[in-house]
């Protein structure tokens, strides 16, 4: 039989429905994007990624085609490489924008977001050739099958205050379903909304992201959380914006309500923030997490010098499915814990995190996920399944464990197209509550 070679290459830009999630950024927009790609060997398999939306990504992508289109499978890592190579040089020749700018706009534009989008589909049409799932082809295989996943809360702004199109009203199959797109802006909401996760989907850890209200504020929620669920590992991103003379403040007396607290601070005057975390560290003795000092080889080098960051999350969209479990690796022979950031995502995301972490040797931090905000609008023939807050990637399983739906895909195009989406912005929504808003990265978001 010949050897399969790659058809084709389809870049899919993509679209979902949001509720009002509030963080330091702003509050998110009704839409949440996505670029999607697909690919087709000359025998007929097909290969699905996901990675992040926005205009720049979906170019990017479509850049990679002619590289990509006509190469033997074989030589994946070789196609991936040439990508990567080409991709970098396009970068290097763009000018850099100037200006004060959201954590997730500089993750957004790493290379290897768009890297990731050609890996995963040829990782997904190999493993289906072998049929074994793509976690069995990335480090040294799978490890484990229950993926473990924490309850992701936000605090919720009210989308009646706003003109702009958020759903609701959209499930009423249970509490969760009734509560997700509601106003949720007290440490008592912060709880319901736990409680209605828990019962949905089974979670055992629990993430607030932070950065909306004062320090102190969201710390009671984060009390009222643990006297509701006293074993549960708690965890808060309030993405940097607490200064390190706040951050010691508001942490020092939370040992064993904090299991880890991400990104509590960032840099500050003539220290990094890998400098400023490595003291938080140090003073309070908390393991630290973070998606924003320590995203790339090189960060990393400096923050295990510095042992700044215990909890490296490696999102496997802005490390590479390879890269993050590579991290993976590093991690459990150099005493650091593991864990994933997420960003608003359909399922083939979700399958992406699940196969990662089922390679990653060691202790793994439950992963994050922003898919419970958006629950019913997988991409996939059969949608996602929690039990007892994990996923299971089964050993039998062939590829990601994704059958691509092209009816809901093409909807989920034809949301993108029809209301304009592109690049995230969380400040037009934000300006309904506060006029004239803008991101400031020190300042909590409804604090001005
Ligand atoms: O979805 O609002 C959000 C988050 O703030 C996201 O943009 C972050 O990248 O979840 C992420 C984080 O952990 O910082
Ligand atoms: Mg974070």
């Amino acid at each position: 039989m010949a050897v399969p070679t790659i058809e084709k290459m389809e870049v899919i830009p993509v679209a979902g429905y949001d509720s009002m999630l509030l963080n330091l950024a702003g509050a998110h927009e009704p839409f949440f994007t996505r670029n999607v790609v697909v690919m087709t060997d000359s025998q007929g398999y097909v290969g699905v990624g996901e990675v992040p939306g926005g205009e720049v990504i979906t170019k990017r992508l479509e850049s990679c085609i002619p590289l990509v289109e006509g190469t033997a499978l074989g030589q994946y890592k070789n196609t991936v490489l040439a990508c990567k190579e080409m991709l970098e040089k396009q970068v290097a020749t763009q000018s850099a924008q100037s200006g004060v700018e959201t954590a997730h706009a500089q993750i957004f534009k790493k290379v290897t977001n768009v890297v990731t989008g050609v890996e995963t589909p040829l990782l997904d049409i190999m493993a289906k050739h072998l049929e074994v799932p793509v976690a069995a082809l990335l480090g040294d295989g799978q490890v484990r099958d229950k993926v473990r996943f924490l309850a992701y809360l936000f605090y919720v702004g009210d989308w009646r205050k706003t003109d702009l199109p958020y759903i609701h009203d959209d499930d009423d199959s249970d509490e969760w379903g009734r509560i997700r797109r509601e106003p949720a802006l007290t440490p008592e909401a912060i709880v319901h909304q736990a409680e209605a996760a828990q019962e949905r989907y089974g979670f055992h850890d629990f993430k607030l992201k932070g950065g909306v209200f004062e320090g102190k504020e969201e710390l009671k929620a984060i009390r009222a959380l643990k006297e509701r669920f006293p074993e549960a590992r708690i965890n808060i991103d309030p993405n940097g914006c607490w200064s390190l003379k706040e951050s010691l403040e508001l942490c020092r007396d939370m040992t064993g309500i904090l299991t880890y607290v991400e990104d509590p601070c960032g840099a500050e005057g003539r220290f990094s923030g890998r400098e400023i975390m490595a003291e938080f560290h140090r003073q309070t003795g908390l393991a630290t997490a973070t998606n924003m000092i320590d995203t790339d080889w090189r960060e990393m080098k400096a923050a295990i010098r510095l042992d700044a960051v215990t909890i490296p999350l490696a999102d496997p969209h802005f490390w590479t499915m390879e890269g993050c479990v590579r991290v993976a690796q590093l991690c459990h022979d150099m005493d650091l814990t593991w864990g994933v950031h997420s960003n608003n995502h359909f399922d083939i995301s979700l399958a992406m995190v699940a196969n990662a972490a089922a390679a990653a040797p060691g202790f793994v931090n439950a992963c994050d996920t922003h898919y419970i905000w958006q629950d019913g609008q997988h991409l996939g023939k059969t949608a996602p399944h929690f039990e007892d807050g994990c996923l299971t990637v089964p050993r039998d399983g062939v590829g990601l464990g994704i059958e691509i739906d092209r009816t809901k895909l093409e909807a989920a195009h034809k949301l993108y197209v029809d209301n304009g989406c592109g690049t995230r912005d969380d400040a037009k929504g934000m300006q309904y509550y506060i006029p004239g808003w803008t991101y400031d990265p020190h300042r909590p978001a409804m604090v001005r």
